[in-house]
């Protein structure tokens, strides 16, 4: 442990000059940290993900590039190299698990018990996680938890909580573009998706949904087609072989991502530079809504109006659609 640790912080060093934002992620076991590392790397949680205890990993973020280093209670703890790393680090998250209140106690004493060791220059971001479990902790009781106020309170220090699903991904890139804003002193660094259109295709390609968020598409919709037939045939090549295809197709000045659930897949058309993981979580989360609503009503027409409700419950896409008056005819 400690010389892959030692080579761990020379590589640190190395990129602190090159200033990369580094970010180590802590938390207790099974809060979600090694989660919270799929979902910047891939842009989806699997629940087959290996454990591993600590870890040390370059990720994409936007146009930027992220140092990820994950470390569990004994690494955070007692190594005095990751000592080392926590004084020179630029940011840290911590994760709460919300799933019972004992959990959030636990949490809450985890966090005091390392909060010493790091830099009031360094900010910190709380994940307060697993919002999804329906009876978690609710957030605003976390908030007025008076262990919890003391850290708030704190005005020497940058802090912020945000109630996330690592798991769904619901708020988990509001939470980051926080802490980066923060680490960088810069906060355009935002991940930017710009969705133009979504088609969603039952089994057999039949399309089901089909919304156009930018009407300039439609003057390059041959193209496009013909890229979603591509699209397609590398999806019926995987389609046998993985439950989870994820695959991305450029075109053009588009880009096309694509996911599979069940009999469902997605296109989701986004701008060619835009994020891929970003994109890849916003068209699972449409995905997920559209589903929903299917299951929900099987026989139900989906008119434009429908379409518009559907895609409104995913928070970003609710933003855009509202930016777009007149869109929703
Ligand atoms: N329901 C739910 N489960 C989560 C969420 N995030 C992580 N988990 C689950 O919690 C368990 C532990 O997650 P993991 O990322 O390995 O935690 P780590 O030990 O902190 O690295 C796994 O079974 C995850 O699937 C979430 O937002 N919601
Ligand atoms: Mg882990």
């Amino acid at each position: 442990m400690s010389s892959y640790l030692s080579f761990v912080r020379d590589k640190m060093l190395m990129n602190k000059e090159g200033k990369v934002p580094q970010i180590v992620i802590l938390g207790l076991e099974k809060s979600g940290k090694s989660s919270v590392v799929n979902r910047l790397i891939y842009g989806t949680v699997s629940d087959a993900q290996p454990t591993q205890l600590t870890c040390f990993i370059n990720v994409a973020y936007g146009k930027s590039i992220l140092t990820i280093i994950e470390a569990d209670e004994e690494t955070a703890r007692e190594s005095p190299y990751f000592q080392d790393i926590l004084g020179e680090i630029d940011g840290v998250v911590f994760v709460i698990d919300t799933q019972t209140i004992r959990h959030v106690e636990v949490s809450f004493e985890y966090i005091f018990s390392l909060l010493d060791k790091i830099p009031q220059k360094t900010s910190i971001l709380f994940i307060a996680n697993k919002t999804d479990i329906p009876d978690s902790v609710p957030f605003p009781d976390l908030l007025q938890d008076p262990a919890f106020q003391v850290i708030m309170e704190d005005i020497n220090r940058s802090v912020s909580i945000y109630p996330v699903s690592v798991r769904t991904g619901e708020n988990f890139y509001t939470a980051f573009d926080w802490i980066i804003s923060r680490m960088t002193g810069r906060t355009p660094l935002r991940e930017e998706v710009n969705p133009k259109r979504v088609i969603i295709l039952q089994e057999g390609g039949v399309p089901a949904f089909d919304y156009t968020f930018d009407k300039t598409i439609e003057e390059h919709d041959s193209t496009l087609l013909g890229g979603l037939i591509s699209a397609l045939n590398i999806m019926a090549s995987t389609i046998f072989e993985s439950e989870s295809v994820m695959d991305v197709v450029k075109l053009g000045e588009v880009k096309m991502v694509i996911r599979k659930m069940g009999a469902w897949s997605i296109v989701l058309f986004v701008d060619r530079n835009d994020s891929e993981s970003k994109a890849q979580s916003l068209a699972e989360e449409i995905l997920n809504a559209f589903i929903e609503e299917k299951e929900r009503d099987p026989s139900k027409e989906m008119p434009r109006q429908v379409k518009y409700e559907i895609l409104s419950k995913i928070p970003e896409i609710a933003i855009l659609l509202d930016q777009q008056p007149g869109r929703e005819d």
